[in-house]
């Protein structure tokens, strides 16, 4: 009995040595030298996109893109559903990145219609 249990300790730290280990090429793969970053896939992969400015009416290219991004700029960022900072809004706080904007529920039309903020984002102001 106490066997199995010693082995099963030292199985949960080597595989907790693994996760720290390979957490530094995930790490070194986020790649974002804007103020603003985002990804048309999740977990910032894909096709990427960089914006500088504090403000931008149309994302362009991005425009119901994006995935997963990453608010680097040191101010609040607030993302919209249509373009000139029009529709639904989410705001990420300064440094905040969304890996999957799957998961954030968007509520559109009529109840209980929802959806999500994946491949909606088209316009975003930092303030
Ligand atoms: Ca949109």
């Amino acid at each position: 009995m106490k066997k199995p249990v010693t082995t099963a300790l030292l199985g949960g730290l080597l595989a907790s040595g693994g996760v720290v280990a390979a957490a530094t090429p995930a790490q070194a793969a986020f790649d974002c030298n804007s103020n603003v970053c985002l990804w048309q896939d999740i977990n910032y992969s894909g096709p990427k996109w960089n914006f500088s400015p504090r403000k931008v009416d149309n994302v362009g290219s991005a425009n119901d893109q994006a995935t997963s991004l990453h608010n680097r700029i040191n101010r609040q960022t607030a993302f919209y559903t249509d373009a000139h900072q029009m529709g639904y809004k989410i705001t990420l706080q300064p440094g905040m990145s969304v890996n999957n904007l799957s998961s954030y529920i968007l509520p559109r039309g009529i109840y209980p219609w929802w959806t999500n903020w994946n491949d909606e984002i088209s316009s975003y102001i930092t303030y």
